[in-house]
């Protein structure tokens, strides 16, 4: 009976290997986890031969464009402009703590050195520059964090096994070679965790493209367990849109802030894992050139304090012209932000969502005994604050520190504006017992 019961046992240990079900973060992993949700505001940049078709990083998809004939653009990619030091710079002015860069998008060309395809920006461009090399070591150099995005799918691999997207570009086989392409995709991964520094997230994408197939083994235990191995302080998020696999470190939503869904791509619950919501300044990720559609410097403000408020980081896109340089619109964009932030960056960075929850005026971010009301939209001088159960000691502009009266009743405290706010967002400062 009982080697039976052992002999079960170890069937069961057989059948289920330990997977990442028991991942452990290391101590430092959580602490990087930490410093994530201080940084609160990043910027994506989509890069990519695509930019050169001016139509988004879609485009080989969305076009049925064959498969080598899009690999000719390489030839004529020349990005004259491309200038790493001035790219950080103008990130760096908005407040921004970090950049997520497009190593390699869905049409498969690598934007860095690679040994394992030709297909990448120093082998086939008469650029012959690692623009990533360029782009980490001015990260590095200026302070600021770097994050790679990285795609699980290829519309130019022939060992890329097909899903429901990039079907029409030609390629030969439909069922790929797994094998092959994840040993390539591991392979990569491996160089770009160990030629560019230290790393902060590893930013993936493309498990959704087999949803038709649920079945499919993307394998990602191993491939998140390299990650960790390689520098146990990155962070692996997956823009899969649905809850967080183990290995994951943060929780990505996309085109919305987490527990809202207008766009139809984040219907998943809020875990409570570090979450970050990432959304185009304009209407597309790559490079558009019919796209002006640039949501104003007030939008984009109130965007990054309601992600604030929701606890949650903002990840907004810029897609590099194909010269090489940032939109102009896009550095004004961010210069205007960086104002912003010079003045209230106190009330969102190391700040966590306040207790109290997002509401159609605003909501608050908090950091000690310290509340931060954020009002962005309130046609009234009274603001009802459910506070309860807490102590309100002092009540202040959080802009010059001019005191603003407030009552208690048994809900909570009403803030007596002086007039009614008008700002992007006037901050009153709460400090609370
Ligand atoms: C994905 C990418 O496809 C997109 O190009 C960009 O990089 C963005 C940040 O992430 O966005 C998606 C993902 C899935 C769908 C659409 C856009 N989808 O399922 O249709």
């Amino acid at each position: 009976m009982k080697t039976r019961l052992l002999s079960f046992l170890l069937l069961c240990c057989l059948a289920f290997p330990v997977r990442a079900q028991s991942y452990q973060p290391t101590e430092e992993n959580l602490k990087a986890r930490q410093e994530f949700r201080d940084k609160k505001f990043g910027i994506f940049l989509h890069w990519g031969l695509y930019a050169m078709l001016a139509t988004g990083e879609w485009t080989m998809t969305n076009n049925n464009l064959n498969y080598k004939e899009y690999a000719k653009l390489a030839g004529g990619f020349y990005p004259s402009k491309f200038d790493a030091a001035k790219w950080v710079a103008a990130i760096k002015a908005s407040g921004a703590k970090y950049i997520c860069f497009t190593t390699r998008h869905h049409e498969g060309f690598s934007m860095f050195d690679t040994k394992y395809s030709d297909y990448n920006i120093v082998d086939a461009t008469p650029f012959k520059r690692d623009v990533l090399k360029e782009l980490a070591d001015e990260c590095h150099k200026q302070g600021i964090g770097l994050h790679l995005y990285y795609s699980h799918i290829d519309w130019y691999r022939e060992d890329a096994v097909w899903g429901r997207t990039g079907r029409g570009t030609g390629r030969p086989n439909p069922k790929g070679n797994w094998d092959s392409y994840y040993a390539f995709m591991n392979n990569q991964l491996t160089e770009l965790l160990t030629n560019y520094g230290l790393i902060g997230a590893i930013w993936f994408d493309g498990v959704w493209d087999q949803d038709e197939n649920p079945d499919f083994d993307w394998e990602l235990d191993e491939q998140y367990a390299l990650i960790h191995k390689l520098q146990p302080s990155c962070l692996v998020a997956n823009n899969h849109h649905i809850t967080p696999f183990p290995g994951e470190d943060i929780q990505i939503f996309e085109r919305d802030l987490p527990g809202e869904n207008t766009a139809g791509l984040s219907g998943q619950d809020v875990s409570s894992l570090p979450l970050e919501t990432c959304q185009t300044m304009n209407g597309m990720w790559g490079y558009k050139i019919t796209d002006q559609n640039y949501k104003s410097t007030r939008e984009l403000i109130q965007y990054l304090v309601s992600a604030a408020v929701k606890d949650a980081n903002l990840l907004m896109n810029i897609g590099p012209q194909p010269d090489g340089e940032l939109p102009e619109v896009a550095v004004q964009r961010l210069a205007e932000m960086g104002e912003w932030m010079k003045t209230y960056g106190e009330t969102i960075y190391g700040t966590r969502g306040g207790c109290v929850g997002p509401h159609p005026w605003g909501g608050t971010t908090q950091k000690g005994d310290k509340l931060y009301v954020h009002i962005l939209n309130l046609q009234d001088k009274a603001l009802f604050l459910p506070l309860a159960d807490r102590k309100v000691k002092k009540a202040r502009y959080f802009v010059d520190g001019t005191p603003v009266k407030f009552q208690k009743n048994n809900e909570g405290y009403t803030l007596l504006l002086n007039a009614v706010p008008t700002d992007v967002d006037t901050v009153i400062e709460l400090e609370l017992d």
